[in-house]
């Protein structure tokens, strides 16, 4: 089936702001373009069917394989789709672009110390004492986008910020809604 809408998926590491900045970007998506938008997010994913998945680089795999299908079929039903996973390697991020017709992938960029620093979950603190085995960037690989569409980089910026730039972005691209005219209120 044609695939309709688009997919932005957001990789970085946990902490980075993907969730947060996604949240933004679909809250404008939806009320000033009326797009139809889904969010979908590891954590949320993981919880609701993603049980049987831990951490290891084929369980991450098959964690990623199932939102990106999930992407395309929502894509395929004219739906925007805003995908947050860390997805820390690139042969994972390459299957998505396959797998997904209209796929921008969006680095959320964080260093790995301002992630501990700001520690929202508290999981950096257990990852650093061995607590949490295979954490990203400490104990696990995050391996960098080489060519992402976007950089956002929410060590320098704020997430309103970011999430401008990936309205910008959009906007750029041709993958907002133009109001015509006599469209206007
Ligand atoms: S991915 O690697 O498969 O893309 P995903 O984005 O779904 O990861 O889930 C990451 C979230 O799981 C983190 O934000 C964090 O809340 C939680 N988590 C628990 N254990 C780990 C771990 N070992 N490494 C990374 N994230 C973890």
């Amino acid at each position: 089936m044609e695939q309709k809408g688009v997919t932005l998926w957001f990789t970085g590491l946990s902490g980075a702001g993907k969730t947060t900045i996604s949240r933004l970007v679909a809250a404008e998506l939806g009320e000033k373009y009326g797009l139809r938008v889904q969010i979908l997010d590891g954590d949320v994913l993981r919880e609701e069917m993603g049980q049987d998945l831990g951490f290891t680089r084929e369980e991450r795999f098959r964690n990623i394989r199932r939102a990106a299908w999930f992407a395309r079929t929502l894509n395929e039903h004219g739906v925007t789709v805003l995908a947050s996973f860390i997805t820390p390697y690139r042969d994972m991020r390459d299957h998505c672009r396959k797998q997904i017709a209209r796929f921008y992938e969006i680095y959320v960029k964080c260093s790995v110390d301002d992630c501990i620093e700001r520690d929202v979950k508290g999981l950096y603190k257990k990852a650093l004492s061995g607590v949490i085995p295979r954490f990203t960037g400490i104990s696990d690989p995050y391996e960098e986008p080489w060519n992402p569409d976007l950089t956002v980089d929410t060590s320098r910026d704020t997430p309103v910020e970011s999430a401008r730039q990936v309205l910008a972005f959009m906007e750029r691209i041709g993958l907002l809604p133009v109001k015509r005219e006599d469209e206007l209120p």
